[in-house]
């Protein structure tokens, strides 16, 4: 892989966007390297959780990479829009394990778009985040228009994608579009942290209650009667009869992850 490392540390996948002189600009081979090690991680029983970082002090990620889109035709475009979609943003979203995009500097654009499909979201209190596209004549095409209204909701959204502008760390986290600010040299250890904490529990249920909370943004998905649904084959689970009798037998559960 050419443009991210990967590390397992204690059952964590940190991944680094790793084109600091682009400002870890997401470009197609970015994407497709990104894609095959989610696919990776998702089988892969070592790994629990999943770290999404950039390199460097200045950015996450700057967008999507603009030298490489700036000649696309419209279908083009929106090929391209359908395929990240598949490849990145919802496979993101869908992981069966935690991802935790941890935000230093810059998240613009394909940037924060990346960062608002993961399950968490933590900042460096140096962090600046917007959707910069219209700005250069397009829309955000990454689930932008979508997840930001669903994170901050509709007026906040509206006003981040019209002006263009970028929020700092402070308001992205009054307004809900970060779980946490921390100070730079806080922000990995902060990003582990939760990833451990997720790790005490089933990985089953981890995977059915994401599945559960997603539902409700699916269209024609009634997210009531999936919880219901994923609520009652947890009781087919091997980690239910651990939980339970783990709790009877006074002590921590041990998970098989079945
Ligand atoms: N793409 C390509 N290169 C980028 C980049 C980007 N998004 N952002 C930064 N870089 C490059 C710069 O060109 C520069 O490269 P060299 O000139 O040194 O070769 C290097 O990174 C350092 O950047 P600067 O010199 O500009 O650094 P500054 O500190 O002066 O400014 C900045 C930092 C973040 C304010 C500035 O770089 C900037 O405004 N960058 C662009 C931010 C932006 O507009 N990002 C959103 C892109 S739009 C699509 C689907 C979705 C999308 C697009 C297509 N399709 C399906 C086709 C999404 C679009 C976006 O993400």
């Amino acid at each position: 892989m050419e443009n991210i490392k990967q590390e397992i540390l204690d059952h964590t996948l940190i991944i680094t966007i790793n084109r600091e002189k682009q400002l870890n600009a997401l470009n197609s081979a970015t994407i497709l390297e990104l894609s095959t090690a989610l696919d990776e991680a998702a089988n892969n029983a070592e790994v629990k959780s999943i770290i999404l970082i950039g390199a460097g002090e200045k950015a996450f990620v700057a967008g999507a990479d603009i030298k490489e889109f700036a000649h696309f035709s419209a279908a083009e475009g929106a090929e391209l829009s359908a395929k990240g979609h598949e490849l990145l943003f919802n496979k993101v979203e869908n992981m069966n394990k935690p991802v935790i995009a941890a935000v230093r500097g810059y998240a613009l654009g394909g940037g924060l778009e990346l960062a608002m499909s993961a399950h968490v979201r933590v900042a460096s209190d140096d962090a600046k985040l917007g959707l910069p596209e219209v700005g250069l004549g397009v829309i955000p095409g990454y689930g932008g228009t979508q997840r930001l209204a669903q994170l901050v909701g509709k007026g906040k959204a509206m006003e981040m994608i019209i002006t263009a502008d970028m929020i700092d760390a402070k308001d992205a986290h009054q307004w809900g579009l970060v779980n946490h600010v921390v100070e730079p040299e806080k922000l990995l250890e902060k990003a582990l942290s939760i990833a451990k904490r997720t790790q005490r529990n089933s990985p089953v249920a981890i995977n059915a209650a994401m599945k559960s909370v997603l539902a409700n943004y699916e269209d024609g998905v009634n997210g009531m009667q999936e919880e219901i649904k994923a609520f009652g084959r947890c009781f087919g689970t091997e980690d239910f009869k651990e939980g339970t009798q783990a709790f009877m037998e006074k002590r921590k559960p041990q998970f098989p992850g079945k």
